[in-house]
């Protein structure tokens, strides 16, 4: 069976970027693998979060994974701090890492730059994720470029355990999708577009309204050029800004290349809002019946005991594997 486990940290308000990364793939993946879809809030705590924003950030992002069509009949949606084996199988999984291998990890390392001091747990964050994943045997995960380096440990882990121990994990496969792997900054196409950026021009939420939508898209940086084409050496900005069109609509690199050839970015931009605004529009409807509804607390709660239910038997190999007594 195929088994697919990703998430959406609930570390600030859900902009397009984790849209094109991650829930975008959500909606089609659930087709074809058996889904567990968690709020990652676990990880949201190694960098300080204001206690009343992590309690509405997560609830936002389990309704906009149902708002943008994820099928709680079909996938397990879940808040990860419901499932404690994660937290156990954190710890064990730190066991088994080496310290020189977490040093090695550049989220780590663009994350502490500049700062007079960090959470320890930052620094282990690869290890919890490792659990995260190898808690439910996934077989896949479908990462965004950033990811890469902490998917690449997590089978390095996987497999250190398993000629260590005994054959315990599955060794999960990446699912890098070519588009929208990486979109990036609105400000600065050197740059992830990100949740903690404090330009807010920088991203379009997923709540933005429409009008903010089409502001801010006029605003995004592009270059002298103005001729769309595809090349990210050259015109990155133009890039990304093709990059969100294809991610938005669905259509083609190629088209979109041909259907704006020789036309300046000014109706390039203009369209582009309208693509993001139509496919925006109706998740944001979906969201706010949702919200604060029973239905999400309820889709909650049955995953929760759904995910503990998959989890609990690979805790149990993991500890017996270790020599833990179970009874
Ligand atoms: N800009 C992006 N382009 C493509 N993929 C992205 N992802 C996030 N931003 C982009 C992918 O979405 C998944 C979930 O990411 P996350 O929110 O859990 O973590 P993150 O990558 O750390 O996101 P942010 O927005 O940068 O959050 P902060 O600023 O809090 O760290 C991942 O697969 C990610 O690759």
């Amino acid at each position: 069976m195929k088994r697919v486990l990703s998430g959406i940290k609930p570390s600030g308000e859900l902009n397009i970027g984790g849209y094109g990364g991650a829930l975008h793939q959500f909606i089609t993946i659930q087709h074809d693998f058996e889904c567990f879809f968690f709020v990652p809030d676990l990880h949201a705590v190694t960098v300080p979060q204001d206690p009343k924003e992590l309690f509405q950030r997560s609830k936002e992002i389990a309704a906009f994974y149902i708002a943008a069509g994820v099928d709680p009949n079909k996938a397990t949606i879940f808040i990860q701090s419901h499932v404690p084996a994660h937290v156990e199988l954190g710890w064990i999984m730190e066991t088994q890492t080496h310290f020189g291998e977490l040093s090695r990890m550049t989220q780590f390392k663009e994350k502490s730059e500049g700062k007079d001091s960090v959470s320890s747990a930052l620094f282990t964050y690869p290890a919890l994720m490792a659990a995260d994943i190898l808690l439910y045997q996934a077989t896949h995960v479908p990462v965004g470029e950033d990811q890469k380096q902490h998917l690449e440990m997590t089978r390095d882990l996987a497999m250190r355990f398993n000629s260590r121990f005994e054959p315990t994990f599955t060794v999960p496969e990446p699912i890098i999708q070519s588009i929208g792997s990486r979109i990036m900054g609105l400000d600065d196409p050197t740059k992830k577009m990100s949740k903690s950026n404090p330009n807010r021009n920088s991203y379009v939420l997923l709540l933005d309204s429409p009008d903010d939508i089409r502001k801010k898209l006029s605003k995004a940086v592009t270059d002298s050029d103005m001729n769309v084409r595809y090349d990210w050496d050259n015109k990155p900005a133009v890039s990304n800004l093709i990059e969100i069109y294809a991610v938005f609509s669905g259509d083609s690199i190629a088209t979109i290349g041909r259907r704006y050839e020789g036309q300046g970015y000014g109706t390039f931009k203009k369209d582009l809002a309208e693509v993001v605004v139509n496919k925006l529009v109706p998740i944001q409807e979906r969201y706010r019946e949702i919200i604060d509804s029973d239905e999400l607390i309820r889709i909650l709660k049955e995953g929760a005991v759904k995910a503990a239910e998959a989890a609990h038997s690979t805790l149990l190999r993991a500890k017996m594997a270790m020599g833990f007594v179970t009874f």
